[in-house]
This record gives C-alpha cells, sequence and structure tokens, in this order.
C-alpha cells in the first residue's frame, strides 16, 4: 500500500480556529474545552501538519494586557520551535466582535473603518513577526441583510482605498508579503460583497499593486453557490492569482458546515486535487474545516488526519488517471489537432476571417460523433472506486 503520510512538501496546514473549534453552534453550547494556542501548535504536530495559521483574536485575545499578549507569544514560539511547524498564512478577525456588526471595511460608520484599518495593520505586523508570507483578506461582514442600508458601489470603492492602504503599508514597511482575498456568498452576512472568486479576480484587477494581490478560494465557499469549484480554482491560477486555498467540503444549499476535505463530494475533490497536481500548485494547501460536533480531541485528530489523508490518496488516484491508458486514449482522440484548421485558429487577421467565412463546415457529420464521455466518465469512477 502507497504512503500516506503527510510530509513538509505537501504543505499541509490548519488554521487555530480550525483544530480548535470548540464546536459551538447557533442552536447549542460549546462541546470541547478550549485549548490554548501552543497546545493547539502541539496536536498539529502530532497529526503530521506542516503549518499552522492565525487570525490576530485565535492568537491574542482582543482585550488582552500587553503582558497577557508577551506571555501567549512567548509559550506559542516555544511550540512552534519544538514541533517544527510554520506559520505560513495570518489573518484580521473583522468580523466576531460586535463593531463590526454591519461590516469593517464596508462600514457606514467612518470610525469603523478606521478601526478596521488599524486592528488589520497590526495583525499585519503580528502575522509577519511570525514569519507569514500570506495574509489572507475574507470579508465576513461586508454585506448586507437589507440593500436599503448601504449603497454597494461606496462599499466597492472603500474596501478597494483599504486594500491600496494594505498594499503601501506592505511596500513602506518592506514586508515580504503577498495578500489573498476570500470570497463567499453569505454567512453570516445575508449576503456578501465580491461573492465568489471570479467577483475577486475582477476586484483585483483594479487595485493600485495588483501584483502583490490574489485570492483564496474555498471549496465550500463555491459550493454553497452552487459553483463548480476548481473552474474557479483554474481561472485563478490562471490569471496568476493562486497564492493560498481553503480546503475543505460542503453539500450545496446548506448552512456552512466546513466538512472534512473531500468528505462529501469525492469526485469535486479529485478533479481539484488532479488539477492542483497537473499545474504544480505549490503554495500552502490550508485545511479550513472543523471536526463534527460529537467529537472529542482524539476525534479532531481524527478529522485533521482524513484531510491530509484523503488528499493524498486522490492525489494517487491522480497519478494513476494520468497512467491510465484507456481514459488517455479516450482523450487523446477528442483533443487531436486538425492542422487543416490551423490556417482558422489562434489570432485574428482580415485574411483568415475572410477565409473563415468562406469556408463550408459539415456541420451535421461534425456533431454526429459521440464523444465517449459516459465511457470516460465511469472510467474515472471505476478508478476511483478501486475498481481499476
Ligand atoms: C469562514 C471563512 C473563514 C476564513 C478565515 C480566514 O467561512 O468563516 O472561511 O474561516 O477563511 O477567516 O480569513
Ligand atoms: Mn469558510
Ligand atoms: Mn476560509
Amino acid at each position: 500500500m502507497t504512503d500516506f503520510t503527510p510530509k513538509p512538501e505537501h504543505k499541509f496546514t490548519f488554521g487555530l480556529w480550525t483544530v480548535g473549534s470548540i464546536g459551538r453552534d447557533p442552536f447549542g453550547d460549546p462541546v470541547r474545552d478550549k485549548k490554548s494556542p501552543a497546545e493547539l501548535v502541539n496536536l498539529l504536530g502530532e497529526v503530521g501538519a506542516y503549518g499552522v495559521n492565525f487570525h490576530d483574536n485565535d492568537l491574542i485575545p482582543i482585550d488582552a494586557t500587553p503582558a497577557e499578549a508577551e506571555a501567549i507569544k512567548k509559550d506559542f514560539r516555544k511550540a512552534l520551535d519544538d514541533t517544527g511547524l510554520k506559520v505560513p498564512m495570518a489573518t484580521t478577525n473583522l468580523f466576531g466582535d460586535p463593531v463590526f456588526k454591519d461590516g469593517a471595511f464596508t462600514s457606514n460608520d467612518p470610525k469603523v473603518r478606521a478601526y478596521a484599518r488599524q486592528k488589520t495593520l497590526k495583525a499585519i505586523d503580528l502575522g509577519v513577526e511570525f514569519g507569514a508570507k500570506t495574509y489572507v483578506f475574507w470579508g465576513g461582514r461586508e454585506g448586507t441583510e437589507t440593500d436599503s442600508s448601504k449603497n454597494a458601489v461606496d462599499a466597492i470603492k472603500w474596501n478597494r482605498e483599504a486594500m491600496n492602504f494594505f498594499c503601501e503599508y506592505a511596500l513602506d514597511k518592506k514586508y515580504d508579503l503577498r495578500f489573498a482575498l476570500e470570497a463567499k456568498p453569505n454567512e453570516p452576512r445575508g449576503d456578501i460583497y465580491n461573492s465568489t472568486t471570479g467577483h475577486m479576480l475582477g476586484f483585483i484587477a483594479t487595485l493600485d499593486h495588483p501584483e502583490m494581490v490574489g485570492v483564496n478560494p474555498e471549496v465550500a465557499h463555491e459550493h454553497m453557490a452552487g459553483l463548480d469549484f476548481m473552474h474557479g480554482v483554474a481561472q485563478a491560477w490562471e490569471a496568476g492569482k493562486l497564492f493560498h486555498i481553503d480546503l475543505n467540503d460542503q453539500y450545496p444549499g446548506r448552512y456552512d458546515q466546513d466538512l472534512r476535505f473531500a468528505s462529501r463530494d469525492i469526485k469535486a475533490a479529485f478533479y481539484l486535487v488532479k488539477f492542483l497536481e497537473d499545474v504544480g500548485y505549490d503554495n500552502p494547501r490550508h485545511f479550513d474545516a472543523h471536526a463534527y460536533r460529537t467529537e472529542d480531541y482524539e476525534g479532531v485528530k481524527d478529522f485533521a488526519r482524513g484531510c491530509m489523508r484523503s488528499y493524498l490518496m486522490l492525489k494517487e488516484k491522480a497519478a494513476q488517471f494520468n497512467a491510465d491508458k484507456e481514459i488517455q486514449a479516450i482523450l487523446a482522440e477528442n483533443i487531436a489537432d486538425d492542422p487543416a484548421m490551423q490556417k482558422f485558429l489562434g489570432k485574428y487577421s482580415p485574411e483568415k476571417a475572410d477565409a473563415l467565412k468562406a469556408q463550408a463546415f459539415d456541420r451535421k457529420a461534425i456533431a454526429n460523433r459521440g464523444l465517449k464521455y459516459e465511457r470516460l466518465d465511469q472510467l474515472t469512477i471505476d478508478l476511483l472506486l478501486g475498481n481499476r
């Protein structure tokens, strides 16, 4: 049997908030005791993760005194040294405190917008202090329940000004840092601005320093909207913007589930892993998910190990797909080049347009050919179910 042990080169990371989730939900109280950041780092070390990410307040509570903050950082640093875990990414909590009830950078209240900037500047410093090279922006409260309340164009502009401000700050401080924007359609707001990875890519192109800013797409966020996650990831990759990725799982049309990676839609997870491996994605593979509320901390470890193991099993399946002669033969037949068509394809020229208009196409003959996708998909299913 193949070895599915996580290794540093896989860059598997978890947020403190993921394995640290105490299982509170809108209907029920916590089911697990809170663990300190240092304890969570040790837990992640035990299961073989490469790194740990945090929101400012996962590490340092919002009302901690400077002395308390120093003590927490010292313990956290020691746990990182003991386990060898890295901190590849950090982010800001701009959604938990009641001050952000109507958003942060897109709040109608200038005091809130200014406070959100202050909190983010400090959180960026904290992330850099622990070596983070990617800084994520997830605008969880940047949205509305009623569109009577806000001007959507103002919101876009305020968001852009904030991102431009942080890019200048990182340049000014000479931080080796890139920003990754994470889209989500809803939850906790009724509707969130820049709701998909595609919206984010459009937004990034309007920034002053677009080269510093990419995306952090999350499986669950696109599945919630009923979208094909891998297609969004491919678009981000092709644009040179896939700086980070949040892996989990989610049934469409449900509340935000944050399920263990590949536990719901194995086929979608397979195409995603195959895509990432085929293109040579080399940034962190971050699991932004939670253990079921039924679990104790042994179950949390099962959850974390399961995320990594499923990724590695799917990676092996992807290699098998690429090596499968029958699968590859169907693909080769379908994408085969036709030298006679070369003169019509590629870049525009007036001659090409004239030649195209004069060409006779046998539409019916072209359409009559079966593409063997049923066979191809069944071969994929056979492969995933272990029968090839
Ligand atoms: C969510 C989001 C968050 C973000 C995190 C990092 O649905 O709550 O996915 O977990 O990823 O805030 O920015
Ligand atoms: Mn999420
Ligand atoms: Mn996320």
